[in-house]
């Protein structure tokens, strides 16, 4: 009697397509298993700046990524006006509601009284404009033309030296519905502007007459419209994205 040895017979092709079938079965269910945890997780946890604790933790490494790899000599694209839209987009009607015919920017020094500044002073100081692809997180973009005074002219016109050495700048809206935090290094960047004018023109109100801020190496959410009150400070000024979940850098 002679052995012949079992030969392994291939697999049949009902075979193939049943084992193809359980493995993806079982890595779905295994997927599902890990989803469900890690919701269980998120779910339990309290939440913090908008977003729960983990995810927020998250977020705050990528910020400080971004913060201290871009900080520096760090510019935006800029473009022609033959490039600029000629119908700029409006997005964003938070703290736009009341006209105050009044206007004055208010500037909270970091001693003394706070300056209140008339448009035609802004306007005395030396003009700059901006051209570049203006973003918005929502998805859209657009090239757009801004004239202003840079932000770091208007820190020496106005002896704020003392406030641009903080960590941050925080600007509101004069009814402080809408307000926005700023790290020194982006407001002091040469690209960034108090805009009074776009494509030339007057601030139409929607654009946030009479003064904007233009930062062109952040997104949409931190282009403050209507500026009522700028001040300085060392922690984090409060922010109307970053408290509804979005990152505070929002850097581009
Ligand atoms: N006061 C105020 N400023 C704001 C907003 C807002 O709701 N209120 N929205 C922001 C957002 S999300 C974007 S994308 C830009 C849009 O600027 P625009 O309307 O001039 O295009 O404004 C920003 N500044
Ligand atoms: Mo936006």
């Amino acid at each position: 009697m002679s052995k012949t040895p079992k030969k392994k017979e291939p697999l049949t092709i009902e075979q193939k397509i049943t084992r193809r079938t359980l493995l993806s079965l079982g890595t779905l269910i295994a997927l599902d298993v890990i989803g469900i945890g890690i919701w269980k997780v998120l779910r339990k946890e309290s939440y913090k700046d908008g977003v729960q604790k983990t995810l927020r933790k998250g977020l705050d490494v990528n910020e400080r990524i971004f913060s201290t790899t871009f900080s520096e000599g760090r510019k935006a694209k800029e473009y022609s006006i033959a490039e600029a839209a000629k119908n700029v987009r409006v997005n964003g009607h938070v703290g736009l509601d009341k006209q105050n015919e009044d206007w004055t920017l208010q500037v909270m020094r970091t001693q003394g009284e706070p300056l209140s500044i008339t448009l035609d002073q802004l306007k005395a100081l030396p003009k700059t404009e901006v051209i570049f692809d203006f973003k918005c997180i929502e998805g859209w973009s657009q090239v757009s033309h801004w004239g202003g005074v840079r932000f770091s002219d208007f820190v020496k016109a106005f002896d704020l030296t003392a406030g641009s050495a903080m960590n941050y700048v925080g600007l509101q809206t004069p009814d402080k519905q809408y307000y926005v935090g700023i790290d020194m290094p982006s407001a002091m960047q040469e690209q960034t502007i108090l805009a009074y004018e776009v494509n030339g023109a007057p601030l139409p109100p929607e654009h946030g007459y009479p003064l904007r801020l233009i930062i062109p190496v952040k997104y949409g959410i931190k282009h403050l419209k209507r500026i009522g009150t700028i001040f300085f400070s060392n922690d984090k000024p409060a922010d109307y994205w970053a408290e509804r979940g979005y990152d505070y850098f929002s850097g581009l």
